[in-house]
């Protein structure tokens, strides 16, 4: 029997670009359910009964409901164990999990919507310092990656096979961009995000494409 699976989703919500990017090399198909974050659908009760943090993504699995991207993502390599998104070695697992973890919990969450706003209408920060603020935390994990890449890079972020490293990677390259960040500090990453963007089930998951 197959599972039925449903995805909360943002289109520009690097989190819900995530799950879009593994459900896609997982070759599992799913049916999105668009929760606009411009005009606060996070916030609506019908949503929070879902996800209580109101943030995207929320995946749907038959009669549950998984949240928190990474969770997320260890669950679907768990049941969908093929084509593996993480190495089989368990320190180099752990490798590839520390860079997905320096985008996802160290950039992203610096980034995310709710603190951007906070800092505009809360603390009435200025457009321009806000503006700043995303920059500073971008460049500070960018110049990280850029440095464990000297290694750990190959065609894509570990290597020659898609990891979860490189799932994260693309939606905050994407949001980076957005975001007028200036890349050329990271040739290596950039190098490695173009690879990535020519992947199908990168195409497919990207922001334009949802
Ligand atoms: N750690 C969470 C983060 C989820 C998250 O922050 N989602 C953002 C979009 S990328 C969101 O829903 N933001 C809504 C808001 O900030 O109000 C995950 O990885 O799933």
């Amino acid at each position: 029997m197959t599972i039925e699976i449903e995805l909360y989703d943002y289109y520009r919500s690097s989190a819900s670009y995530r799950v879009r990017i593994a459900l896609e090399l997982k070759n599992r198909s799913y049916q999105k359910i668009p929760i606009n974050l411009k005009t606060g659908g996070q916030h609506e009760l019908s949503y929070r009964t879902i996800n209580a943090q109101g943030l995207v993504p929320a995946l749907i699995i038959g009669p549950k409901v998984l949240t928190q991207s990474l969770a997320i993502l260890e669950y679907l390599e768990e049941v969908y164990p093929d084509p593996p998104l993480l190495p089989r070695n368990p320190f180099e697992r752990a490798e590839v999990r520390s860079i997905a973890q320096i985008i996802a919990c160290d950039i992203h969450p610096l980034n995310n919507l709710r603190v951007l706003n906070y800092l505009k209408h809360e603390a009435s920060i200025e457009e321009q310092q806000v503006s700043d603020w995303y920059q500073h935390w971008v460049h500070e994990g960018f110049l990280a990656i850029e440095q464990k890449f000297l290694t750990s890079a190959g065609k894509y972020s570990y290597g020659s096979d898609i990891t979860f490293a490189d799932i994260c990677l693309m939606p905050q390259v994407y949001n980076a961009k957005r975001f007028s960040c200036d890349l050329s500090p990271y040739p290596t990453l950039t190098r490695v995000a173009e690879n990535l963007s020519l992947l199908p089930a990168f195409t497919r998951s990207h922001p334009d494409f949802n």
